[in-house]
């Protein structure tokens, strides 16, 4: 059973899940009415300094994987429309580049502003993290009227500690655009 987390809770799942190798980052959407909403999973994958080293360790939309073959973003899909994860991105933990020592997950609202969108729209919308290996989801976190005021949330972090990758839980919402995270993270 997954751990469902609320609005601004934190959870510390490092001592449960010490030896995550491969990893699926599944968002998924629906709308509550006939509009579409364009959802977009990405990674910042950041080194000692909390930056990334190059533009490529910013995987989204336009730069599908990484330098170093680890992430794989399945692709961009622009309505939600189907049932189950709309948009994936996969992680073979293993295979990171050694400089790279965290990973965070950001799902945002494409044009968010201009179309005047937020979560509050959305029904059964969820961005999770699975175990690839044991097929087990290891942590979920809802979109929707609690993060109406919200047009991007941090889902979370995979830190790399000393005995392996630990995913810390975030769930912060943000209203700066994906470009804000850029700007911070580049
Ligand atoms: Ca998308
Ligand atoms: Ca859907």
């Amino acid at each position: 059973m997954a751990i469902e987390l609320s609005k601004g809770s934190k959870l510390n799942l490092s001592k449960k899940e010490p030896t995550l190798k491969k990893v699926m980052i599944g968002l998924g959407w629906e709308m509550s009415s006939n509009n579409v909403m364009d959802l977009d999973a990405s990674v910042f994958m950041l080194g000692e300094n909390g930056k990334i080293p190059a533009d490529e360790y910013f995987v989204f939309y336009n730069n599908l994987q990484s330098p170093d073959g680890s992430i794989k973003h399945t692709g961009d899909n622009r309505t939600g429309l189907g049932d189950d994860d709309d948009e994936m991105i996969l992680a073979n933990l293993p295979l990171i580049n050694p400089i790279i020592k965290e990973l965070v997950i950001v799902v945002s609202i494409h044009e968010a502003e201009a179309r005047k969108h937020h979560f509050g729209l959305l029904k059964n919308a969820y961005i999770r993290l699975v175990d690839v290996e044991s097929s087990r989801e290891v942590v979920r976190f809802r979109l929707d009227e609690n993060n109406a005021n919200f047009t991007e949330i941090e889902f979370g972090r995979l830190k790399r500690e000393e005995d392996g990758w630990h995913f810390i839980a975030s769930g912060v919402g943000t209203s700066i655009g994906l470009q804000g995270y850029v700007d911070k993270y580049v």
